[in-house]
């Protein structure tokens, strides 16, 4: 299934912005520190760069304390790029500079129209396949514009809706593809419809924060503390690079929302 994984050559990041401790949260793991969080970006883009990626890197955005989280605003496949409409009120404004930064390299883009809402981190490509989370930020509308407009690019998707699993906020919380039929799931996905034909790589108890990991071309970036996923990894051939993430992780975030892949 889904052989064939694209080689990524850019990303685009965008640092916290000094406001970025007011941004939204669901979790109960104290206020992120800025310079720390400072920090843990900029070994973020050097990771990305040792993974053989160019960086696009936008100025802060204090308008918009989430803004760091980039991969929310955008859909970046190899045919086309999707601008989101994100579920959050106060993260709508965020795709304005993305579609700036977007348009200068991607001549087919589209757009997720009201009332349809889409957060990028419900979006996981595996191959030519895409899972669309349905969750509290990615409605249905949402869901169905962006299937639609795969479609007509070539691309197959299926909808999984994670509403009821409140330990996650996307798709991308407690999901990844790695390639080579290889999908990284926590338990309560495990035993979803959508996934079964895949070979799955389960994350323990206790380390779920740990399945939201980015397989860029030959190397894995994971957060670090989670050592039972990591050996795992190890084990089935995986070369990881460890990533502390401890700010992000206050709020709600995790590897994959910091950048866009293409
Ligand atoms: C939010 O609640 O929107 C941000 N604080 C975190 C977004 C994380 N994004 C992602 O997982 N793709």
């Amino acid at each position: 299934m889904n052989g064939k994984e694209r080689l990524l050559t850019r990303a685009i990041v965008r640092p916290p912005s000094t406001n970025f401790s007011d941004g939204l949260t669901s979790v109960d793991l104290g206020k992120p520190d800025y310079n720390t969080a400072l920090t843990q970006h900029a070994t973020y883009c050097e990771a990305l760069q040792s993974c053989g990626l160019t960086l696009v890197s936008l100025p802060p955005d204090d308008h918009h304390p989430d803004s760091t989280f980039v991969e929310d605003t955008a859909i970046l496949t190899s045919r086309c790029a999707i601008i989101t409409r994100p579920g959050a009120e106060t993260r709508r404004g965020e795709t304005g500079t993305i579609e700036k930064t977007v348009s200068q390299f991607f001549d087919d883009i589209c757009w997720i129209e009201p009332p349809g809402t889409l957060d990028g981190g419900d979006v996981c490509e595996a191959g030519d396949h895409f899972f669309i989370g349905i969750s509290e930020r990615t409605n249905e509308a949402g869901a169905q514009q962006l299937a639609d407009m795969l479609w007509v690019y070539d691309y197959k998707s299926e909808f999984v809706d994670v509403r009821n699993v409140k330990s996650i906020l996307h798709l991308k919380s407690g999901l990844a593809y790695l390639g080579n039929n290889q999908v990284v799931v926590i338990d309560e996905l495990a035993s979803r419809e959508q996934f079964r034909g895949y070979d799955l790589i389960k994350v323990s108890a206790g380390e779920e924060y740990a399945a939201n990991c980015v397989q860029i071309n030959e190397l894995l970036l994971i957060a670090s503390g989670f050592p039972l996923f990591e050996k795992q990894l190890r084990e089935l051939g995986y070369k990881t690079i460890p990533i502390d993430m401890s700010e992000f992780q206050k709020m709600d975030g995790g590897l994959s929302c910091l950048s866009l892949r293409y």
